[in-house]
C-alpha cells in the first residue's frame, strides 16, 4: 500500500551536520522523497506538531530543543512509508534504539533524538499540513521504481 509520511530532521541532526546521511537512509531504502524543506518552526507549529504532548511535563524542554534552531521536512513516499521510516529511525530513546536505526547510529539522548517520523497515515497528513502546502509536494515516477515496489 503506497503510504506519503513525514520525517523531520531535528536541531541537533541539523547542527551535527547529519543532514546528508539521514537522507541518504530514505533513498537508500528505495523510497521516495516528494517534498523537502528546511524551516525554523514558529511556536505555534511545534503546537501543532506535538499536540498530544502539549500537558505533558517534558514538553517545555521538547519545545525550547525544536526551536533552538532550524530543521528539515522531508515528506516521503513509498510501500508501507510510515511503518519502514518509523523503523528506520528506531525507538524514541536513543539509547535504547537498536544499532543500524538512525537514532541507534546517531543518538544519546532522549529528547535530541535525531529525528520525528509520523507514526500513523492520518497522523502524516496532519503532519505534513503543518510544513507543506499540497501544491509544494512533487508527484513524479522514479526510473527504478518497478525494481523496488
Ligand atoms: P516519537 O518521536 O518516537 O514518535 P513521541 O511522539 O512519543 O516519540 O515523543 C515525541 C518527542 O518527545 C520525542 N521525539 C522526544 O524528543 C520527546 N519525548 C518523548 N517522551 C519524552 C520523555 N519522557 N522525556 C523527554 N522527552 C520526551
Amino acid at each position: 500500500m503506497t503510504e506519503t509520511t513525514l520525517l523531520m530532521i531535528k536541531p541537533d541532526a541539523v547542527q551535527r551536520a547529519l543532514i546528508g546521511r539521514i537522507i541518504l537512509r530514505v533513498e537508500e531504502k528505495g523510497l521516495k522523497i516528494i517534498g523537502l524543506r528546511m524551516i525554523r518552526l514558529t511556536k505555534s507549529m511545534v503546537d501543532q506538531l506535538y499536540d498530544i504532548h502539549i500537558d505533558k511535563n517534558f514538553y517545555p524542554v521538547l519545545k525550547t530543543f525544536i526551536l533552538s534552531g532550524p530543521v528539515i521536512a522531508i515528506a516521503i513516499q513509498g510501500t508501507n512509508a510510515v511503518k519502514v521510516i518509523r523503523k528506520l529511525a528506531g525507538i524514541t530513546n536513543s539509547p535504547e534504539a537498536e544499532p543500524g536505526t538512525i537514532r541507534g547510529d546517531f543518538g544519546l539522548d532522549l529528547t535530541k533524538n535525531i529525528v520525528h517520523a509520523s507514526d500513523e497515515v492520518e497522523r502524516a497528513q496532519y503532519e505534513l499540513n503543518i510544513f507543506f502546502r499540497k501544491d509544494e509536494l512533487v508527484e513524479y515516477e522514479l526510473i527504478n521504481e518497478d525494481w523496488i515496489k
